[in-house]
């Protein structure tokens, strides 16, 4: 399919991330790392709601076919593309809002936020990719016990990490609370 990139060497992609312009790649790529970790299975589209709308509704309406179980669509400016994905498919759809523009991003946090009741986007934060791409794991991981027990362990690192980060503050001589 046209502007189409996958990773199908490493399993029939589960995860697609639809980015509404090639100029958006370095804002979602984190998203991809991410993927990469849980050893999620990805494809990637440039597709635009806007300027390619014959091909958004191509690749919408075969996804369930082909396997794919979520569907992040990062866009900015007035980002379309998440919502049309969602009218056209009833796939857990992910909303990416990436800064762009003179608003910086915020145009399309409310265009993805702000969809009509019947046709949910969960929506994450300005150039969110990193939490896009654990949001579909998350989805994934409620239906694959090997993926749950990933999460359980980047659960318990990240918890480590931060303690460690914790014991800067007294490294600083500030009196620090401690657990007793
Ligand atoms: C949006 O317009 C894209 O997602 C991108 O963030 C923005 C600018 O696109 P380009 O003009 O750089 O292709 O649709």
């Amino acid at each position: 399919m046209q502007g189409l990139e996958d990773n199908t060497s490493k399993g029939r992609p589960e995860v697609s991330v639809l980015l509404g312009s090639a100029s958006d790649l370095d804002r979602v790529s984190p998203a991809f790392q991410t993927l990469q970790d849980f050893g999620v299975p990805y494809e990637v589209a440039v597709i635009s709601a806007h300027r390619t709308p014959d091909l958004l509704s191509e690749y919408a309406s075969a996804a369930k076919e082909r396997g794919i179980k979520v569907i992040i669509a990062a866009a900015g400016l007035s980002a379309a593309l998440p919502g049309a994905v969602a009218a056209l498919v009833d796939l857990p759809v992910i909303g990416l809002p990436v800064e762009a523009g003179p608003l910086r991003g915020v145009d399309a946090l409310l265009a993805m936020a702000q969809m009509p009741p019947g046709v949910p986007v969960g929506t994450v934060g300005i150039d969110g990719a990193k939490n896009a791409a654990l949001l579909a794991v998350r989805i994934l991981g409620a239906y694959d016990p090997s993926i749950s027990e990933k999460l359980e362990r980047y659960r318990q690192s990240q918890a480590e990490d931060t303690l460690k980060k914790g014991d800067l503050v007294s490294a600083k001589g500030l009196p620090q609370w401690r657990r007793t």
